[in-house]
């Protein structure tokens, strides 16, 4: 790499980063069907219609998993319980197992030194709390909230940290708007509703929390630049919608207690009663900020209904995802979050990384990493202060509806034998990390 452990503060946090459905395998030990499982049987939303039923079989791997991520010399391993496995209905009686698992898997880690820094939700309702509606129902806020405390209740003790939901405008936007995610819907009073639900979900959890007298805890949002697909006005506004909606609905709820105007332009005649009165709960103070980032988007007018826009083709090299690698952006959301929502707050890459295909010799992950490191660096040398980074992902994974072979993973898995086996950037970051 072109960095090293010594370039940066003393305590800088380095992590790898995974999510329980991509990689524990959701048939084992008792867990309840999710809206995942009932989203990828369904003909056309997932790549082959693959699940994550066996996914990495982490639930039985899991020492090997953080035997590696010791053995690569990262800090901390940011990880997610699984709603659903903890209480199959979503709510009332837990499931002994599932936070049988949690509690080895964090006993694990700390046998290893690893810090765990736990992410509540990352993406698979309970199917009995999507048959209530979901993220549309603004029940959710309580139901999430009690599952806080009840995964909480058993693990919460050992947490290094701990951010509620993973990816607001996944859960929110992707999903209820774009229909790329479960539930699969395309509906702007579904989206509206949801994402006022997910941060609403997100205060109530963190309150629940320092209920339980837990602190370092966090939110952790998803961010893509957006540029104007060319000059024109038309496409200047245009990029301006996709970057409120994007980037600057949930950290104008969560530390401005308000959403764009750009965005209540279109959503606010579908968004719940009372709204306005629920900012002083989405706005419980959090102690720290994940920011996810991995591309930018190119963004052109339709001319068609709110929020009238379009993606358009970019001619910057592309990962696997068919993404442009773009590392600016990363500069660009350190400083600006800072200067616009957080000031003094730690910050911290929550997920970076990028997909490549198999075999590959994996300089291109080698290359992309070290840019966006570049520009961490670059970002806190202007004082932005940036605590830590975590690589998306340890493994090759469950990469939602594309399936499985999107590979994000430092190690190489096999998905027939299972086999782990360590890729280039694997070894370039252990080394770094050791100098
Ligand atoms: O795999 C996902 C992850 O679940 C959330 N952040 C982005 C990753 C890559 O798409």
């Amino acid at each position: 790499m072109d960095f090293k452990r010594s370039d940066f503060p003393e305590g800088f946090l380095w992590g790898a980063a995974t999510s329980s459905y991509q990689i524990e395998g959701h048939s084992f030990g008792g867990a309840g069907p999710t809206h995942w499982d009932s989203f990828a049987a369904t003909p056309g939303n997932v790549v082959r219609a693959e699940h994550g039923d066996l996914a990495c079989d982490h639930y039985h791997r899991f020492e090997e998993d953080l035997d590696l991520i010791k053995a690569a010399g990262f800090d901390a391993y940011r990880f997610s319980t699984s709603w659903a496995r903890v209480l199959p209905d979503g709510r009332g009686t837990a499931n002994a197992e599932g936070l049988d698992f949690y509690d080895r898997l964090t006993d694990a880690m700390l046998e290893r030194g690893l810090k765990p820094c736990a992410t509540l939700y990352h993406w698979e309702l309970p199917q009995p709390l999507a048959d209530l509606g979901g993220w549309r129902n603004r029940d959710i806020a309580g139901w999430f909230g009690d599952f806080a405390e009840v995964i909480m209740g058993r693990i919460g003790d050992r947490m290094h940290s701990v951010a509620p939901i993973n990816e607001p405008w996944c859960v929110a936007w992707l999903s209820h708007f774009m229909g790329h995610h479960a539930p699969g819907m395309r509906d702007i009073r579904a989206a509206a509703r949801a994402m006022h639900h997910v941060l609403l979900a997100h205060g109530t959890a963190i309150e629940r929390m320092r209920g339980l007298g837990m602190s370092n805890l966090g939110a952790v949002c998803n961010f893509e630049w957006a540029d104007p697909a060319d000059e024109s006005d038309a496409a200047r506004e245009a990029a301006l919608d996709y970057d409120a909606i994007y980037n600057r609905f949930f950290l104008g709820g969560m530390f401005h207690k308000a959403y764009p105007e750009r965005v209540l332009k279109g959503l606010e005649p579908h968004l719940p009663a009372g709204w306005q009165d629920d900012f002083d709960t989405i706005a419980a103070p959090v102690d720290w900020v994940g920011l996810n980032y991995y591309t930018r988007k190119l963004i052109g007018p339709t001319g068609g209904p709110w929020p009238g826009y379009e993606e358009v083709d970019g001619p910057l090299p592309k990962t696997q995802m068919g993404w442009e690698v773009y590392p600016d952006g990363l500069y660009n959301f350190l400083t600006r979050t800072a200067a616009n929502y957080t000031s003094d707050l730690p910050l911290y890459m929550t997920e970076n990384g990028m997909a490549s295909p198999a075999p590959s010799d994996d300089q291109d992950r080698i290359a992309y990493l070290n840019a966006h490191v570049a520009k961490a660096r670059a970002a806190m040398a202007e004082g932005v202060p940036l605590k830590g980074y975590f690589i998306w992902s340890l493994l090759d994974n469950y990469e939602w509806a594309l399936g499985y072979e999107k590979r994000f993973g430092l190690v190489h898995v096999d998905f027939e034998s299972l086999q782990r086996t360590p890729k280039a950037s694997y070894e370039a970051l252990k080394l770094a990390l050791s100098q």
